[in-house]
């Protein structure tokens, strides 16, 4: 199992340096930025976790072909890769509407539109001079003029077609999920991709974008993990809902009492037990090495500790290296 971590630019980039130089010593192999409008920039933040560490891969998780022609991404993660002496990933995705629809951008065919993303930033990092007439991405003649050489593509998914495509096409695969029968559906839809182009399934870096909150006392990582669990349980499909034995009314409860900000009846009423125990791996060290264990037996092959991490961010990286990446 690899285990990655994720950081979201809410926080000031040299804070998150701090972190990143604090997970790469935990024994971490990736690092991942999201990607969003109102945070700070992601690239401003690889670019200074480049420079604060030696060895970690450090990647997007995950930018979009719609905020950024793909273009300027190749050319932004060729910089970071060789800023960081090689350890660039790029992690691209269909993007999140919401924050696009307060851009004004249109989000139209997200599967062709990130498909053809990533085989143009592919052919821009081989060096070639790019032509694409694609349904939506257009390129007339775009080449970088610096080597930017091999850089792994890992794609944001969650639907269908999307890990089917992650399959066929993608050196890795987020998937922003936590629990063994979300990742049964997908490693199955993942292989399908795979056995379309006669790859095999090990080619491909599943991994388990998680809600994760590791605390010695259990109470609190769960208390950690309420507010992040609200927000995917508002987002999730009804069938993933229904996977879960979640009832399809808590959804609507959810979304009402985030727009009201009201966290005090999400923290004590809304958000249940069986809540977490779907969409997070939460708990003492021993509790989240159990659900990790799960992952890894169903195919999963790197686990991202996603927000919140832990009530405490920095004891909480600290304690997965000493009591969970130490003893895997
Ligand atoms: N989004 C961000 O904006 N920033 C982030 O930092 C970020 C991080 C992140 C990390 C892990 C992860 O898994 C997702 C992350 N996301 C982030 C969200 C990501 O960008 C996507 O929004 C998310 O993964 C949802 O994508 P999805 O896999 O559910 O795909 C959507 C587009 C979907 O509907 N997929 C369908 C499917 O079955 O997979 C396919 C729909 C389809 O076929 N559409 C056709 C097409 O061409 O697109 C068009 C159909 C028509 O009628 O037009």
């Amino acid at each position: 199992m690899r285990f990655g971590i994720e950081f979201v630019p809410s926080d000031p980039t040299l804070k998150i340096a701090y972190y990143a130089k604090l997970a790469e010593q935990q024994g971490f192999e990736y690092i991942w930025i999201t990607d969003h409008y109102n945070n700070r920039d992601v690239y401003s933040n690889l670019t200074v976790i480049a420079l604060n560490t030696n060895n970690i891969k450090i990647g997007s998780g995950v930018t979009n072909s719609y905020t950024r022609n793909p273009a300027i991404t190749a050319s932004s993660i060729a910089s970071i890769a060789e800023i960081s002496g090689g350890r660039a990933v790029l992690g691209l995705g269909p993007g999140d509407k919401s924050t696009f629809d307060v851009m004004g951008i249109k989000w139209e065919k997200p599967l062709v539109t990130t498909k053809e993303a990533i085989q143009a930033i592919r052919s821009l990092h081989e060096g070639k001079k790019v032509y694409m007439d694609g349904e939506t991405i257009k390129l007339a003649g775009a080449r970088l003029a610096f080597n930017a050489g091999k850089i792994p593509i890992y794609l944001g998914a969650q639907g269908p077609k999307m890990l089917e495509l992650a399959g066929e096409i993608a050196d890795g695969v987020l998937i922003n999920a936590s629990h063994p029968k979300d990742f049964e559906v997908a490693v199955e839809q993942i292989r399908k991709g795979v056995d379309k182009v006669g790859h095999d399934l090990s080619e491909v870096d599943i991994t388990a974008y998680t809600c994760f909150s590791v605390d010695p006392d259990p109470v609190k990582a769960v208390n950690a993990a309420k507010v992040i669990v609200a927000f995917i349980v508002a987002g999730s499909s009804d069938i993933v809902l229904e996977r879960h034995k979640i009832p399809i009314e808590a959804k609507s409860q959810i979304s009402a009492a985030i727009a009201k900000a009201d966290f005090g009846t999400l923290m004590s009423e809304l958000v249940t037990s069986q809540m977490i125990e779907a969409f997070a791996i939460c708990g003492t060290p021993e509790d989240c090495m159990k659900s990790i264990n799960d992952l890894e037996a169903i195919g999963v092959t790197q686990v991202v500790a996603g927000s919140p991490i832990g009530p405490d961010k920095e004891k909480a990286i600290k304690l997965i290296g000493k009591e969970i990446i130490a003893k895997m």
